[in-house]
This record gives C-alpha cells, sequence and structure tokens, in this order.
C-alpha cells in the first residue's frame, strides 16, 4: 500500500486530494510542525536528506517532490484521465504549470508570506541558507557514490 509521509499544513494536502481522486489506498504517516519555527520535526528527516513533505513510499522506493509525486501516480493510476495525453499541445501546458507551481511561482508566494509574519518567527530563516544546501549536497554526494547514474537508468535526460 502507499504511505504517505504528511506534514501538517504543508503541500503534502495535495497529494491526499490526488490518492482521494485516483480511488487508491493509502496509508498517512503524520509529523506536525514545530509550534515555535513552523519547521518539520526531526523525524522527518529520516524519510527526506532535507526533512521536507510530502514524501510517498511506493514500490519499494522513496518519492519526494509534490510535481513528481503527481505526475508518478497520475502515470501509474489515472489511465488516460487527469492528464492530456503525452506529446500533444495540451500536454506542453500541463507541464508548464506542473513545474511552474514549484519554480517559478513557490518563490514569491514564500516571500510574502515570510515577509507578513512578526521577525521573531522569521529567525529560522537565517540559518536555511547554510544548513539546508549543506545538507542536500551531503545526501546528493554520497548517493553519487553508489549510484552514480543518479537521477534514472536508461534516461537520456540525466545528463542535461
Ligand atoms: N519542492 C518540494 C517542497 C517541499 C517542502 O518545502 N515542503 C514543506 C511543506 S509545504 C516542508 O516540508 N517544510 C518543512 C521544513 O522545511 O522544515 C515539493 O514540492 O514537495
Amino acid at each position: 500500500m502507499i504511505k504517505l509521509h504528511h506534514l501538517n499544513k504543508s503541500r503534502s494536502k495535495r497529494i491526499i486530494w490526488l490518492l482521494e481522486e485516483l480511488k487508491q489506498p493509502y496509508e498517512v504517516v503524520s509529523y506536525q510542525r514545530d509550534a515555535q519555527t513552523f519547521l518539520a520535526p526531526e523525524a522527518l528527516k529520516a524519510v527526506h536528506p532535507l526533512g521536507k513533505s510530502p514524501v510517498i513510499e511506493i514500490d519499494g522506493k522513496m518519492l519526494a517532490e509534490s510535481g513528481a509525486i503527481t505526475e508518478y501516480l497520475i502515470s501509474k493510476f489515472a489511465e488516460g484521465e487527469l492528464s492530456p495525453a503525452r506529446g500533444s499541445a495540451e500536454y506542453a501546458d500541463y507541464l508548464y504549470w506542473m513545474h511552474f507551481a514549484e519554480s517559478s511561482a513557490m518563490l514569491p508566494l514564500l516571500l510574502v508570506t515570510f515577509l507578513k509574519r512578526e521577525p521573531a518567527k522569521t529567525e529560522f530563516l537565517e540559518a536555511m541558507p547554510t544548513q539546508k544546501p549543506r545538507r542536500f549536497w551531503g545526501t546528493s554526494t554520497s548517493r553519487l557514490k553508489t549510484q552514480p547514474i543518479w537521477l534514472a537508468t536508461n534516461c537520456p535526460a540525466r545528463t542535461l
């Protein structure tokens, strides 16, 4: 059964909506944000290098990134529904909006959210530019040492 590592007040809700829409059985493992910092608890670092949600366990692997999870679940379970035909003009739009949400749109939206908070509630932001990338690169490097083809096997796009 699919397992969803779900953080309260997070993008992970999108995955719950999608799993409901797809009528797939799933189990939720819940994590609560720290009341002061609003960050995820340490326990989430056991399933995601940066301690982020959503993460799903499916087909014997862990998959993070809400966009990747969405695309994977749709390609596996939607049977041609919920996305246009691959290669169609609509498919280009579908990809655009799927990626826009987490790239061009997300940073300004987050900045607006944080700038509205009192300074005392955004102190954790100062640590992020050093801690998160260090953790990300550490995890990526150790992954590359054991699995040089990191992104996927038989996938020319990995070289881009
Ligand atoms: N690009 C990732 C972002 C994941 C992400 O930042 N998740 C937030 C919740 S919306 C999180 O886990 N924040 C807790 C933290 O950074 O400690 C995705 O789309 O899944």
